[in-house]
């Protein structure tokens, strides 16, 4: 055995530049200066982290290496977990500000002072997919906004879409468990497109109206930053006179709806899984900061009782044309998290995290979530002190005797644990609040125990039949084809005619289209509706996407393809104009090194081109010289980020040179293919501001 074997480096030291001898005598460099010190989580410095203690150069390593013990264990025991639904999501922080006063309606701590500012924590999410499944699954996004109140933490945990699958909590684990993976073969993840989801759905015609959603583009939006949320549920308002307010929130984003297209989101599954975190990542760090307006729909008993439709039924909606959304105020997400696990894993958000001045009402999806949410953080997060985790603790004072469990990282201080006490005063720890504590809202409530539903929830097909005829045309053939997209993955023929046979009661034509698409030998009968369909219900434009996009390409990334020797001037044009609409651009090109253009002038892009699809981007931009056009004329990426740009029906612009890469990519031109000419990118941003160019889409499907 050497000398230099069995010694530690002899020279390491702490705080300064240490080098550390491997067995082999090799040595590693550590950084000097202010670097903190490596230590255990006991605190002791650590001399070596690259080389586990041996007995000998090439002997077994020991137990009493402490160090390596301690750091092995801690990996083995590093995951939690995942959510059993959300999985996959993404949080920040932001603030809200409130608008006015909403004293009338509530006694809300954060609606009564106008420009009151509150914390909060956002988590975007998918509902289906597994933690590491891709962002641009056709799923639901959940929406669930955390605000840090001066009367505690208060939960809106809602998603993008404002009715849901199931009117009944009892059944939330068939519905999940049909859409996950099947159970004997563990596949297909993130997707619906298989037989046990279809088949639950279609034995349960209350999801009829939900189908509908996550059939359209709403369950393929382009960015968490351009999609609604909503609270879903109604809620009440409280004032301080005790006078309730029935509520549903909305959150509208100022930067206008957008959704991808299908064949788009399958790329980007591809391309980037992680798109629609890096986007909100991205804006953020940039100084874009996404923000939503926060709306209150209210309304009273007459309200409900005239309604149509059971307002505590969570499988319809209101339409905003018969109850104004009006906005009380603003969030702005503008940091995102210093760790993802610390702060977006640990976060435990709480339908049943709720303040004074807002309260609950009887719907049953929403009485079994106030059991499902805090029941399922002691499994996930290990124990009942969660709220001692520094994003689900509240920003305000608070105290009670709750002690001990594991992890306490706060207990009562003093001798007080219980109460009543008569130690007095502070020494007697906190006491109730008859005043701000929170009351429940005192609704009669009398009846005898069933299991039953109230009469209205049977109708499940008129707000279904709303909420398609309420569509562009675009829009309603996206759903049929996401209709017939997923019914062709289903490989039981008897669960495709069993949803077709909903259709028929929902619209005629689009079942119609979908049997067709399926290549049905005739349209099945209506399933037999519980209550007759309404077929008269007022269209609500609301409800589509594409009549509530933004007015701008504000936000919105534009995708430049460059080689060496593109025209300095036009780029610089696009430059000028982009930035002018305060839109997003990235340069994609041959080589990542960099481009020089005409002018002798470079730019650096961001993707090379076989890694930089024009699925990443809202518009594109071809910037070739005659020999750029070539070179990348015999390239398939280059083409293909051309056809898939005009397939998706986006707005293309390009210089004369590059004309021959679009015929090769088989571009016809139409308006919304524009040459691109000295001075004229401002009116292309402009012509953006429409985000796609859908009259080409109908001239491009064949079946
Ligand atoms: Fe739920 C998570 C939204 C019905 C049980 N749900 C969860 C999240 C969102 C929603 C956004 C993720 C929160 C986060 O980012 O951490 N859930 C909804 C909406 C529903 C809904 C809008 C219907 C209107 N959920 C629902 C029901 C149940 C649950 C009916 C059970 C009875 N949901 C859960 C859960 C989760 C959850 C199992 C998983 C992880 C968690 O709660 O913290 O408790």
């Amino acid at each position: 055995m050497s000398d230099k074997t069995i010694k530690p480096s002899a020279d390491a030291t702490f705080g300064d530049t240490t080098v550390s001898r491997g067995a082999g005598g090799e040595t590693h460099q550590h950084a000097g200066g202010d670097v903190p010190t490596l230590t255990t989580n006991g605190g002791i410095p650590v001399a070596d982290d690259q080389n586990s203690l041996k007995a000998g150069e090439r002997g077994p390593t020991l137990i009493e290496d402490f160090h390596f013990r301690e750091k092995i264990f801690h990996f083995d025991h590093e995951r939690i977990p995942e959510r059993v639904v959300h999985a996959r999501g993404f949080g920040v922080h932001g603030t809200f500000e409130t608008y006015k006063s909403l004293a009338d309606v509530t006694s809300a701590d954060i609606f009564q002072r106008a420009g009151e500012k509150t914390d909060v924590f956002v988590r975007f999410s998918t509902v289906a997919g597994n933690k590491g499944s891709a962002d641009l699954a056709r799923d639901v996004r959940g929406f669930a906004v955390r605000f840090y109140t001066k009367e505690g933490n208060w939960d809106i945990v809602g998603n993008n879409i404002p009715v849901f699958f199931i009117q009944d909590a009892i059944k939330f684990p068939d519905l999940i468990h049909a859409a996950k993976q099947e159970p004997d073969r563990g596949f297909p993840q993130a997707q619906t497109a298989h037989d046990n989801f279809w088949d639950f759905m279609s034995l349960m015609p209350e999801a009829m109206h939900m189908a509908m959603w996550i059939m359209s583009d709403r369950t393929i939006p382009r960015s968490f930053r351009f999609m609604e949320g909503f609270g879903v549920h109604t809620f009440r308002l409280v004032n301080a006179e005790g006078k309730s307010t029935f509520v549903k929130f909305h959150w509208k984003p100022t930067a206008g709806l957008q959704s991808v297209v299908w064949n788009e989101a399958l790329k980007l599954n591809g391309m980037d899984p992680d798109f629609h975190r890096r986007d909100l990542w991205d804006a953020i760090q940039m100084g874009d900061f996404p923000e939503w307006e926060l709306g209150f729909q209210m309304f009273d008993e007459d309200f409900a009782a005239k309604f149509p439709f059971d307002v505590l039924d969570a499988t319809k909606i209101i339409p905003e044309e018969e109850v104004p959304v009006v906005p009380v105020g603003k969030m702005t997400l503008n940091r995102t998290v210093e760790n993802f696990f610390f702060e977006t894993e640990q976060v435990a958000f709480q339908t049943n995290n709720i303040v004074p001045g807002v309260d609950f009402t009887n719907d049953p999806l929403l009485q079994g979530r106030n059991f499902s949410y805090l029941d399922t953080q002691l499994k996930r997060l290990g124990g009942p002190n969660f709220t001692h985790i520094p994003v689900n603790a509240p920003r305000c004072p608070f105290g009670n005797f709750q002690q001990d469990g594991h992890m306490a990282m706060r207990n009562p201080k003093g001798r007080a644990n219980y109460e009543p006490n008569s130690w007095g005063g502070a020494a007697g720890g906190p006491r109730e609040d008859p005043k701000r504590g929170y009351q429940s809202f005192p609704e009669e409530v009398s009846g005898q125990k069933l299991r039953v539903r109230a009469e209205l929830f049977a109708d499940h097909y008129s707000q279904a039949r709303q909420f398609f005829v309420s569509q562009t045309g675009v829009e309603q053939t996206h759903i049929e084809d996401a209709f017939v997209f997923e019914l062709s993955k289903v490989e039981t023929p008897a669960i495709r005619e069993r949803v077709v046979s909903h259709l028929v009661n929902i619209d005629e034509g689009l079942a119609q289209k979908v049997a067709d698409g399926l290549g049905l030998a005739a349209l099945p009968a209506a399933a037999d509706p519980a209550r007759p369909v309404i077929r008269d219900l007022a269209p609500s434009p609301k409800l589509s996407i594409v009549k509530n996009g933004p007015e701008s390409f504000k936000g919105r990334k534009l995708g430049i393809l460059l080689a060496d020797g593109a025209d300095a001037a036009i780029v610089a044009d696009l430059e000028k104009a982009a930035a002018g609409v305060g839109a997003q651009l990235e340069f994609v090109a041959p080589k990542i090194g960099g481009v020089t253009l005409s002018d002798g002038s470079t730019r650096e892009p961001k993707q090379k081109v076989n890694g930089g699809p024009s699925v990443l981007y809202d518009a594109v931009a071809i910037v070739l010289s005659a020999e750029g056009a070539t070179l990348l004329g015999k390239e398939a990426t280059a083409k293909d980020f051309v056809s898939d740009a005009f397939a998706h029906a986006k707005f293309i612009a390009f210089t004369a040179a590059a004309k021959p890469l679009l015929d090769k990519a088989g571009v016809e031109q139409d308006q919304g293919v524009v040459e691109l000419k000295p001075g004229g990118a401002p009116d292309f941003l402009k012509a953006c501001g429409a985000l796609r160019f859908w009259a080409r889409e109908e001239k491009l499907h064949a079946v």
